[in-house]
């Protein structure tokens, strides 16, 4: 490969490459930011500034960088059988041993996964194979999938129509039959509720959209545990119950997508078990081979399952690389550290407290409207007035000044509008989190200094 500098790179990025979710006359206007290695929970960019990441990359590097188990798999497996597929009664070694270890580590309920390279494909295949079950059943008119507003369920077509981000759904338009209900936001929407009241109120929403819509209408539910791309929504505890009882009540299948949520995020393997969530289907991807390389799936629980295998002839879905052997290789190598190392338990009862601990400390900052945080996720809501919990003009973009000020001091933290989000490897040690706290109590007061206030 040719050796460029940073200035050559970003120039070339500029004229060809097309990036996900940018706007490219910023970018061509600012440069990318371009990171060349990574190690345990840091990256380094082409001038060489080391940062560390508070975003895991996107959610995804669970067991933190440079685990070189990860990179001998796949180069041992590349070796051996670089590829084949999962179609026409065929398969491979990785894909089974790793179906047997997901079903190992999932609910009882979950016998089976579908494998697929992403979590956008993980949820179309949720769509399709939702339709399929009802179908089945001789109830072919059930193909209503109801979702929540502000949801992240991926960028294909399928998933940004499940999703409930607008601004996706203006570019491209969106599937039919997908609804979407409030999202169980207490700080914004909650009002003089209590978040318990406002949890169960949220969640009776989907009641009342299951009556409008018609109960022979309305195939499922779908959500994430924890809403993450939507800005760190927690939803507060009588929510999740609630949302069960209504699916039971009405016989409709629950999906709780954990791409963010699963493989140790909240100090379970899955959100769901945080949550006592017991779902139909889970979408998983991202922490499931801590993004080494691109894999996702769906596990599917027995109701769905017993119906495709018994009463289906072919299910017609499938991608050339589901169940790549590499990727498999990875995930299962990924799993087994997980395990091994004791990583789930120990962001259970060392990291996330800790992490949380320090976190909620920056509550006291007067840009920080609400701390939030749970696992090893964390959110700050940056407003203009800590009292009337007003936010700043869209167009001051406060969200994005603090972000480039993480940038430019070595932290990574995602702006989701005026909210700052963490997501950070689960590896994370306590030192490396008071570097990370500490970094962004920093970013808080370049901001507020830039924004004059004090
Ligand atoms: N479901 C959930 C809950 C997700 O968070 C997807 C599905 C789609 O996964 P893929 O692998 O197709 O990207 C996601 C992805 C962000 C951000 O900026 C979040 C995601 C992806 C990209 C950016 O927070 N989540």
């Amino acid at each position: 490969m040719p050796s460029y500098n940073t200035k050559q790179l970003q120039e070339i990025d500029g004229q060809h490459h097309l990036h996900p979710f940018t706007n490219h006359k910023d970018l061509m206007e600012k440069g990318s930011r371009i990171i060349t290695k990574a190690d345990g929970v840091y990256l380094w960019d082409s001038d060489g500034n080391k940062i560390i990441d508070g975003m895991a990359g996107l959610w995804c590097i669970n067991v933190g960088y440079g685990r070189r188990e990860l990179a001998d798999t796949a180069h041992r497996q590349m070796l051996k059988l670089p590829y084949y597929n999962n179609f026409f009664q065929t398969t491979h070694p990785p894909a089974i041993e790793l179906s047997k270890a997901l079903v190992d580590i999932s609910p009882p309920q979950f016998n089976h996964v579908f494998f697929t390279n992403s979590g956008s494909e993980a949820n179309d295949t949720v769509v399709r194979i939702v339709r399929h079950y009802w179908a089945l059943e001789g109830k072919p008119e059930k193909t209503v999938i109801i979702s929540r507003e502000n949801a992240y369920h991926g960028s294909t077509v399928a998933g940004s129509s499940l999703g409930g981000m607008k601004w996706m759904h203006d570019q491209g338009g969106i599937l039919t039959d997908i609804e979407h209900i409030a999202q169980p936001y207490w700080y914004r929407n909650g009002g003089e509720l209590t978040p318990e009241d406002f949890g169960l109120k949220t969640a009776q929403a989907l009641e009342t959209r299951i009556k409008e819509v018609g109960e022979n209408r309305v195939a499922a539910f779908i959500g994430e545990p924890v809403q993450g791309a939507g800005g760190v929504i927690i939803p507060p505890f009588t929510y999740w119950p609630e949302i069960q009882k209504i699916c039971e009540k009405y016989g409709i299948l629950l999906i709780a997508d954990e791409v963010i949520c699963g493989f140790g995020r909240l100090g379970e393997w899955f959100g769901s078990e945080y949550f006592g969530i017991n779902a139909d289907l889970m979408p998983i991807a991202k922490g499931m081979s801590s993004g080494y390389l691109p894999i996702g799936g769906l596990m599917v629980g027995d109701r769905v399952a017993n119906t495709v295998i018994n009463k289906g002839s072919d299910f017609n879905h499938g991608f050339t690389y589901s169940g790549h052997p590499a990727a498999c290789v990875v995930a299962l190598e990924n799993i087994r550290i997980l395990k091994e190392d004791n990583i789930i338990e120990r962001v259970k009862n060392k990291t996330s407290p800790y992490l949380q601990q320090r976190w909620s400390g920056l509550g006291d900052h007067p840009l920080v409207g609400e701390v939030r945080g749970i696992g090893m996720v964390g959110a700050l809501e940056l407003v203009k007035n800590k009292e009337t919990r007003e936010p700043f003009p869209k167009d001051q973009n406060v969200g994005m000044i603090c972000r480039d000020f993480c940038f430019n001091n070595g932290l990574i933290m995602r702006a989701v509008g005026d909210t700052m989000i963490i997501s950070p490897s689960l590896i994370m040690s306590n030192d490396e989190i008071d570097e990370l706290v500490e970094k962004a109590r920093l970013c808080l007061n370049l901001t507020a200094k830039e924004i004059g206030i004090s």
